[in-house]
């Protein structure tokens, strides 16, 4: 059967390239920097592009590349760039398709890091960045300007769960002659498929949802195109942030299972989002699938599920956030997030701890904004973890 007519819980098991002439039933490890060629005649050929071969692990290994089909299957993109971690693709990203006078707007809240490094790093070769709230399009119409070149998005943003309408930034992109790229990583192709509203490419921390065992840091880049995901692959071998063969085996592994886990943890996370919005100690809570978020229509559109990722403020902020991290028992005090365990972390203090202070507070990340990744243990569990922490305050 085509793939293409199977659903994303078969594809999950059953996509993705891989020649098998022994028929094992899993992809193996094939774990070697370098592959022999025939002769020399046949090396040449490999390296000319003539014939289709693998050389060298950095460019290319069938385990990768039997998760990078499998990726690209899901996210429905032509090609698969796997990486070393999340932030190895945003830099693969920025490096391709940014150069000296360039212009990028992005989200003013996006994974810290992916700000910091463009703002302190990419600033020092010439390329500039606007930061705005990229839920309010109007907001980035503005921002735009002649030398703009790319739209960077998160959404959900990490860590304030803001929505951006992926389908009206594709549209305004084109327009500008600019291109859309999407982190996706809040929600796993299993929640959100970017390429499909017009987005040009989209990428992953895969160390989260894709993964989904907070055993392994990866990273994936998936293009619209052939003639983007070549520009990109290109850069992510000369830049020399490839996978390792066993880092791809364990995130296919992983990977299997990661519709049971978003069903599983998103049916949790509304239940938590819930008794976090009627507890008397909590002031906020955004969760996108509560019909108090400002985007909930917008994510009902746009998302085919709400996950797993709750941001919440107490009323006491950043004190009585702090009694509470160090009071729940279930939950773990840790960064990352999208794994089958319970997270619970401080972004002003912690992810986002090197965005400047005034850039926070344009995001909304406020000093008592919490985040809480939800797992797949027992919402009862999980709730009565949450519920004797609050006591505490
Ligand atoms: N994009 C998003 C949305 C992320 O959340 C992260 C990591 C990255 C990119 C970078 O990926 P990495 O290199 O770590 O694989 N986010 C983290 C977080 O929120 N806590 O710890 C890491």
């Amino acid at each position: 059967m085509k793939n293409s007519k199977l659903g994303l819980n078969s594809r999950l098991i059953h996509a993705g390239e891989f020649e098998n002439p022994l028929g094992s039933a899993t992809v193996p490890i094939y774990q070697t920097s370098t592959f022999i060629f025939e002769n020399a005649d046949h090396g040449a050929r490999c390296f000319s592009g003539e014939e289709d071969g693998y050389i060298y692990t950095r460019i290319g290994n069938p385990t990768i590349h039997a998760l990078e089909t499998l990726v690209a299957d899901l996210e429905g993109g032509v090609s698969g760039i796997a990486t070393s971690s999340g932030m190895a693709a945003v830099n693969t990203l920025y490096m391709a398709l940014l150069s000296k006078g360039d212009h990028m707007v992005s989200s003013a809240a996006v994974y810290g890091p992916s700000r910091v490094v463009m703002e302190q790093h990419w600033s020092r070769f010439g390329v500039e960045s606007t930061y705005v709230n990229t839920a309010n399009i109007d907001e980035i119409k503005a921002a735009f300007r002649p030398n703009t070149k790319l739209l960077y998005v998160e959404t959900p943003a990490n860590p304030t769960m803001d929505i951006t309408d992926l389908k009206a930034c594709a549209e305004l992109a084109h327009q500008h002659g600019a291109l859309l790229v999407v982190d996706n990583t809040f929600c796993s192709p299993y929640l959100q498929r970017p390429l499909e509203l017009g987005a040009d490419a989209v990428f992953h921390s895969m160390t989260k949802f894709i993964n989904g065992h907070a055993d392994i840091v990866a990273g994936m880049i998936v293009a619209r195109d052939k003639a983007l995901g070549s520009k990109l692959r290109s850069m992510m071998v000369n830049l020399g942030c490839n996978m390792d063969p066993h880092q791809a085996y364990m995130v296919i592994r992983g990977v299997k299972t990661l519709g049971i886990r978003i069903e599983r943890s998103q049916e949790n996370a509304m239940n938590i989002a819930r008794f976090l919005e009627s507890h008397p100690r909590v002031a906020w809570v955004k969760y996108p699938g509560l019909e108090s978020h400002p985007q909930h229509e917008l994510a009902k559109q746009q998302m085919y599920g709400f996950g797993s990722m709750i941001s919440f403020e107490l009323k006491g902020g950043f004190e009585a956030g702090k009694v509470l991290m160090n009071n729940v028992g279930l939950a773990i005090l840790a960064v990352s997030l999208g794994g089958v365990e319970t997270l619970i972390q401080h972004p002003a203090s912690m992810t986002h701890s090197k965005v400047s202070a005034e850039a926070k507070i344009k995001a909304g990340i406020t000093d008592g904004l919490v985040r809480y990744s939800v797992g797949i243990e027992d919402a009862e569990d999980l709730i009565a973890d949450l519920e004797q922490g609050l006591a505490k305050i």
